[in-house]
């Protein structure tokens, strides 16, 4: 049974990588088809620097091959890719994510989800919903999307559909007075785990993320060193903005997680080894489509599996 879950876990990641292995693993595989030389090894950079590695990842890499090789000149190109696996799953072990902490006595532990509008956020804060419930654990969901009627009702419907508790708001009403309600809802209902969905925000728009503070700030009221976690969801098609946005919101509000989105319909699932590279923020959750059960903790072992299979 356990079996059984992994190995479509491992399928699906497999499938949603299938546009970024051909982009990367395949032309890699093309480039190492013949004869190996350090000419040959030079024409990595260019295509892990296109497969969104980042300039400073794709040299890197490229000059530890060259090395290895001039060590061993009689590697095959099997060598050498067995090689670079090793080097990729180094980087994506150095930031491995650290358990969740266990909730101080018998409070809640509570995880705030942020990003930019669109990226993921309220089909995430389900998924993960959903996780939760299925290893027995009382969850309880807030909708603090003020901002817009459907954002609410969205995450209300995902609640019924897992059927798991919700707490939201009113339209137009203070998203702060919403997380407090829904943590003091959660404190009484005794739940294992709070997640709060939150309204889109540009990371550019200061009084937006200022709004971010204020929930952080009632959330610490009603459990006090809460939220313990706050995670930004990322869309993996967006690349390189995805690392800005990263960057901008770690700068007002600490961040302790991803959750990279949408990797089934992108090309660009390099930037998971950008994320590590540069960003040193632990990646929690990959989604991988749009179905409940379309997030999957994220692996480094089976992601670079999948990548070259
Ligand atoms: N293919 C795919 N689609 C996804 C994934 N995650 C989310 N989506 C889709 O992306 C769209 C936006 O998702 P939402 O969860 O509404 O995004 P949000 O961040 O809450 O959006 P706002 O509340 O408007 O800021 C929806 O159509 C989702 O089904 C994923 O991993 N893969
Ligand atoms: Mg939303």
């Amino acid at each position: 049974m356990v079996f059984k879950f992994l190995k479509s876990g491992y399928d699906k990641v497999k499938t949603a990588l299938s546009r970024t292995s051909s982009k990367l693993t395949h032309r890699i595989k093309n480039l190492f088809q013949n004869k190996i030389d350090p000419e040959t090894i030079d024409g990595l950079e260019q295509v892990l620097y296109e497969a969104d590695l980042g300039v400073q990842t794709a040299q890197q890499l490229t000059e530890s091959l060259q090395e290895k090789f001039r060590q061993n000149p009689s590697m095959t190109p099997d060598d050498l890719i067995e090689y670079l696996k090793e080097q990729l799953l180094k980087i994506l072990e150095e930031t491995p994510a650290p358990d969740l902490r266990e909730p101080q006595s018998s409070e809640p532990l509570v995880i705030l989800i942020v990003g930019v509008n669109g990226n993921g956020k309220t089909t995430s804060v389900a998924k993960i919903a959903k996780r939760l419930k299925d290893s027995g654990k009382k969850v309880l969901v807030a909708a603090t999307d003020t901002f817009r009627a459907a954002g609410i009702e969205q995450l209300v419907t995902w609640a019924q559909r897992l059927d798991v508790d919700v707490v939201k708001g009113l339209p137009k009403s203070d998203p702060a007075a919403v997380a407090f309600d829904a943590l003091s809802a959660a404190k009484a209902r005794n739940a294992d785990v709070i997640l709060i969905d939150t309204a889109g925000r540009l990371h550019t728009k200061i009084p937006l993320m200022q709004e971010l503070e204020k929930i952080k700030r009632t959330c610490n009221k009603v459990i006090d060193g809460s939220p313990h976690e706050t995670w930004l969801v990322l869309d993996a098609t967006t690349g390189q903005n995805a690392i800005d946005q990263a960057k901008i919101f770690n700068q007002f509000t600490p961040l302790t997680g991803l959750i990279l989105t949408k990797l089934d319909g992108s090309a660009k699932g390099g930037i998971v080894f950008k994320i590590h590279q540069e960003l040193k923020i632990p990646l929690r959750f990959i989604g991988i489509g749009e179905g409940a059960e379309d997030l999957l903790p994220f692996d480094p072992q089976s992601f670079v599996s999948a990548l070259f299979e």
